[in-house]
């Protein structure tokens, strides 16, 4: 095969592009330029079979079955273990985030975290996911599959940590800087963990999911940014993904009464630009339909008598940002 690299001077807009397509430059390679490039993804790694693994760990098929959406004591209890071993599988991710270092090497990272503390990592072979954590650079939103490309100073990357151990999940990411970011970036960041502690804080036994939805739009209205619709929040327990859907922006559907014992994840995924999306071949990677980039803050939070409880919360937030400061 004939492959063509990417010449030092570009083209001007209207003029042939360098790839040989015969179109012009502007309507042919300059839009993926600035874009995130997929890398080679390595093979899949091994889970020592002492650790307990969820049901989908080797067909890489989720089947569902009914699972309360009121926790008992004793699962809330194994769900406070699985939301501090994944807060501090991320915090320790997040510390190994420096420009050169690959997202598979992040992933690696992961893995051996989560099996050090007798947990299996719950993405890999999740519905046949290749890996053990969720690196999303730049435009990329979720699900963005750790490979060889190299993090470059500037860059922006969401970190998606998910533990399974004492049979329960416990699901948290957060945003990290690479080197030195734009203002602009760097404020997106920021403004999103806002965003997610607006929702944390607007859960609440007796009243509908849908305020957490409210407060996330109007906190994301005021910074002018969007919300992403296609991916939401969701139940959380024995299973990785149950029946509850926590919607990020406000809708009236989105009815259903919190009540104490209920385990769901808030996880905003805020845009600079707009909310739609559109998936990469690989089925897995969701980018921002624009471009833009995008940031993402998630805990797993336990509805209580009088409020909530972060099971995911750790010694402190992961970026700095001070939660119910305001
Ligand atoms: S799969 N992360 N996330 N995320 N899935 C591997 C890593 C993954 C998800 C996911 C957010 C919301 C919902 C889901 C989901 C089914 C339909 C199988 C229950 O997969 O709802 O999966
Ligand atoms: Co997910
Ligand atoms: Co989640």
């Amino acid at each position: 095969m004939n492959i063509v690299t990417q010449p030092s001077v570009m083209p001007a807009a209207n003029d042939a592009c360098w790839c040989g397509s015969g179109r012009k430059y502007k309507r042919c390679h300059k839009a993926l330029e600035g874009r995130v490039q997929q890398g080679v993804v390595s093979p899949r790694r091994s889970v020592p079979s002492n650790i307990a693994r969820p049901p989908y760990a080797d067909s890489g098929e989720v089947t569902r079955w009914n699972e309360s959406a009121i926790k008992s004591p004793e699962i809330i209890e194994r769900m406070r273990h699985a939301g501090a071993i994944a807060a501090e599988v991320l915090r320790l991710a997040g510390q190994a985030v420096k420009p050169g270092v690959t997202t598979d090497e992040i992933d690696a990272l992961v893995h051996e975290l989560c099996i050090a503390r007798n947990a299996y990592p719950s993405p890999l072979n999740y519905m046949g996911y290749p890996k053990s954590v969720c690196s999303s650079v730049n435009e990329v939103i979720c699900h963005g599959i750790p490979d060889s490309r190299k993090l470059e100073d500037g860059d922006i990357v969401n970190l998606d940590v998910t533990c399974f151990i004492g049979g329960v999940h416990g699901d948290t990411n957060a945003t990290f800087a690479v080197g030195a970011i734009d203002d602009e970036s760097r404020a997106l960041i920021r403004a999103t963990e806002e965003c997610t502690w607006r929702g944390i804080e607007a859960v609440k036994s007796g009243r509908p999911l849908s305020d957490i939805g409210r407060a996330i739009e109007d906190h994301a209205k005021i910074h002018k940014l969007g919300v992403v619709r296609a991916f939401v929040g969701h139940g959380i327990g024995e299973q990785f993904h149950s029946d509850i859907q926590v919607l990020h922006y406000f809708d009236s559907r989105n009815s259903v009464v919190m009540r104490p014992g209920m385990t769901f994840t808030i996880e905003p995924m805020i845009t600079l630009g707009t909310w739609q999306h559109k998936m990469w071949d690989d089925d897995w990677t969701a980018v921002t339909a624009d471009g833009k980039r995008t940031a993402q803050f998630e805990h797993t939070v336990l509805v209580t008598e009088t409020g909530v409880e972060v099971l995911t919360g750790g010694t402190g937030a992961v970026s700095g940002f001070s939660p119910f400061s305001k």
